[in-house]
């Protein structure tokens, strides 16, 4: 049976140490709900730090067994590695520059080290519990780099990994030193998460400024599996929130709270004490509030609750002093006997009395600076029975981008703020009526429970795909079958591609010429009187004339235009135009104009774009530009848009490398064909071939026609070699 196995930082409990004992403590985080009723089922299993320091092996193995039993296995960490990797790497690294406080990033080697090696870790305890059929689902960014790490150890496990923080531009990513290992790292799972389309572009972009790999349709190919990158928004247990606000509870901590504010108004704000939450420019905005509204002045209050966190990193325990600081100062400047301006708690609170400040507020506020989702915003929403009361929503939440109802600010904006503040306190009860509806049907809809079942769906529905359409490696088995077909076989033909096949690329096409290994290979095959070697290629003859006219092959060139016979003349496929050149070239021009690092290159037959050599991403960009433009220009003549690896190729129709290899199949009748090649032109090639010709595509390709693979020119010359006597 297949299992499901999460990973995390943190385990859902919380393992404490008290006096005389130690503690189990279920945590009562968005992500402990949603997977409680995945991780509890038979034979599932949650890894991770149970948040506790052990001091020796039987209270490990005390531990150990009391987690079991609750289907959760844990990864103990030292107090050095909880330094360096956990506050180092991940909370002094990661989370500023994915937040967009690079500011205050650190960049240190060591902490760098404790990353990887935690990770590994977290890698060993996943293998020491994972069977090959079972799916792995990582999560966040303290274990960027398992995926990959998991990968290396089970090629065919099924891994998905979600990222509950922004993933932020390409430009912040670069900064990192480390950017590559870590893009590699999460390109280890077979789907990646994260909570909104935005951050999904700006993963996809760094992808393919810096490891040069580019997506279709949200698809990445790594080598041979195809990796799919989606948004999938997180949300809440609704009903637990909507019960708690019910609560007797919460209701009776309410009624407590309203005999001490008696009429004052509510404002709420509840987060972490974090510099990504805006808590500061919030004040301020209260503050102005006050001062240009002096009307609320005793009629509102703002309760704020801030919860501890990290307050070993030192910008942790500056901000804390500036809210302190803060509060005092508006405190002492507007309070009269009977009124405080702000209400400030530094703590966290039970669920109910978390439920009854949600059932108090009029108007909750959530404004932070950066913020992957936020939870607490859909939170006040679940908790309005009622449906009276605003939201107050930072556009840069990822929750903005589900919770369009919400009064939507620029946090940053202190003057927009205070007047949402305003609005919100005088909107109409009906206005306010409708837009929490609205909101409330979306967050009860894409609750946690749906988040996650969609999310483990796609994985599954990724990985069959992956399955159903890879071409199958060529692995031992299948080469011996190859190399025993061929020997037992009078007529062999071997058709071979030759750039990125034959030969590396190179970023100059005219520096890709043969070198003498290659040379005697070739020779070689040629020699054996049963073999016929054709190259086929989209190159121009000249070039092929010149590179490789000395040896005893057959050509195809321009990607079947020309042919030629060892020994003979150049004859062309079939009757041929090139006066459409004059009319086309300029189109091209203005486009290598445009893409710095692309250039024409002029065949006699057709003409070629290439932009290996432009930005990525600005080559993409224009070669779909120049796509559409060209197929507009040539519809309704016999002219066609081939496009091959990083280069567009325009010329006649009906000619391709699988008609012209179609010719020499009939021309020869070979008992046996091995056609070789790396890119989409020679797909052609691979489907003009009887099924049981041996055909193998090089290089990265999740989806071909062929019915092999190998993964670069090295091992198209160790096969080639085998068939030598
Ligand atoms: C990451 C991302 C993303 C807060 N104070 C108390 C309390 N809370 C609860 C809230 C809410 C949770 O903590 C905070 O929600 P966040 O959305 O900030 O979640 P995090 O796990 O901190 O952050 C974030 C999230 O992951 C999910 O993907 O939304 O953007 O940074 O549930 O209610 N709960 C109790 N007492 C408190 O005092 N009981």
């Amino acid at each position: 049976m297949s299992r499901t196995i999460i990973v995390s930082n943190r385990l859902p409990t919380k393992v404490q140490r008290t006096e005389e004992t130690l503690t189990f403590q279920p945590s009562e985080g968005g992500l402990a709900t949603g997977l409680g009723s995945i991780y509890r089922q038979e034979g599932n299993v949650w890894v991770g730090w149970p948040g506790l320091f052990v001091n020796d092996t039987t209270e490990e193995q005390y531990v150990t067994e009391q987690l079991q039993a609750d289907s959760m296995a844990p990864v103990f960490l030292t107090e050095a590695e909880i330094r360096d990797f956990y506050e180092g790497f991940s909370n002094s690294t990661l989370w500023p520059t994915f937040h967009y406080f690079t500011q205050f990033a650190t960049y240190e080697q060591s902490h760098w080290e404790a990353y990887v090696a935690v990770n590994e870790k977290f890698c060993q305890a996943v293998l020491a519990l994972a069977g090959p059929d079972d799916t792995i689902w990582v999560h966040d960014y303290q274990l960027l780099l398992l995926p990959e790490m998991l990968r290396r150890t089970r090629p065919e496990a099924t891994i998905g990994f979600f990222l509950h923080i922004p993933f932020p531009s390409y430009e912040l990513i670069r900064v990192l030193p480390w950017c590559n290992e870590l893009l590699r790292g999460m390109l280890g799972a077979d789907l990646i998460g994260f909570h909104t389309f935005g951050y999904m572009r700006h993963f996809l972009s760094a992808v393919s400024q810096v490891l040069g790999l580019a997506a279709q349709n949200g698809q990445i190919a790594v080598a041979q599996r195809a990796v799919r990158v989606d948004a999938f928004p997180m949300g809440i247990d609704y009903q637990r929130y909507a019960k708690a606000a019910d609560s007797e509870a919460a209701r009776q901590h309410e009624a407590l709270y309203r005999e001490v504010l008696r009429d004052t108004r509510v404002i709420l704000s509840i987060d972490r004490l974090d510099y990504t939450k805006g808590i500061a420019q919030r004040l301020r905005a209260f503050e102005l509030l006050l001062q240009r509204y002096p009307e609320w002045r005793e009629q509102v209050s703002l309760i704020m609750l801030v919860v501890p966190s990290r307050d070993q990193v030192a910008q942790y325990a500056a901000l804390k002093e500036e809210i302190d600081e803060l509060v005092g100062r508006i405190n002492a400047h507007f309070r009269t006997i009977s009124w405080n301006p702000i209400h400030y708690f530094y703590r966290s609170l039970p669920l109910e009395e978390l439920a009854s400040l949600y059932r108090l507020a009029e108007v909750a506020l959530v404004t932070p600076m950066r913020d992957g989702m936020n939870l607490v915003a859909k939170e006040f929403v679940a908790s309005k029975a009622d449906q009276k009361g605003v939201l107050i929503l930072s556009e840069r939440a990822g929750a903005a981008r589900e919770l369009s109802d919400a009064l939507i600010i620029n946090p940053t904006d202190i003057n927009q703020l205070a007047e949402a503040m305003h609005d919100a306190l005088v909107m109409p009860e009906e206005e306010q009526t409708q837009r929490m509806a609205a909101m409330q049907t979306l967050v009860k809809r894409y609750n946690v429970f749906s988040w996650t079942k969609l999310f483990l769906n796609q994985l599954t529905y990724t990985k069959m795909k992956q399955q159903t359409l890879a071409t199958e490696t060529l692995a031992p088995a299948p080469t011996s079958q190859l190399i025993g077909a061929y020997h037992a076989a009078e007529q062999r033909l071997l058709l071979l591609d030759y750039d990125g096949t034959l030969v590396p690329f190179h970023p100059n096409p005219q520096r890709a010429q043969p070198d003498q290994e290659l040379l005697l290979l070739l020779r070689a095959l040629t020699d054996i009187p049963q073999n016929r070697v054709v190259i086929i290629s989209g190159r121009d003859r000249t070039t092929l004339e010149k590179w490789l006219g000395h040896l005893p092959v057959d050509f195809i060139a321009e990607h079947g235009v020309w042919l030629r016979a060892a020994g003979e003349e150049w004859s062309l496929f079939q009757a041929l135009r090139n006066d459409w050149k004059r009319e086309l070239r300029p189109v091209l021009e203005l486009y290598v104009a445009r893409t710095a690092g692309s250039f024409i290159e002029e065949k006699e037959y057709s003409l070629v774009w290439h932009y290996r050599r432009a930005d990525e991403e600005l080559g993409t960009v224009r070669s779909r530009e120049l796509l559409n433009h060209l197929s507009f220009m040539t519809s309704n003549t016999d002219l066609q848009v081939l496009e091959g690896n990083k280069v567009l190729e325009i010329k006649n129709i009906g000619i391709n490398k699988g008609t012209a290899a179609a010719r020499w199949l009939s021309t020869y009748s070979p008992t046996f064909t091995l056609a070789l090649g790396d890119d989409r032109t020679d797909e052609d090639t691979f489907r003009a071939m009887p099924p049981e010709a041996y055909t193998i595509r090089v290089g990265s390709a999740p989806h071909s026609s062929a019915r092999f693979h190998v993964a670069s020119p090295t091992d198209v010359r160790q096969l080639l070699r085998k068939l030598l006597p």
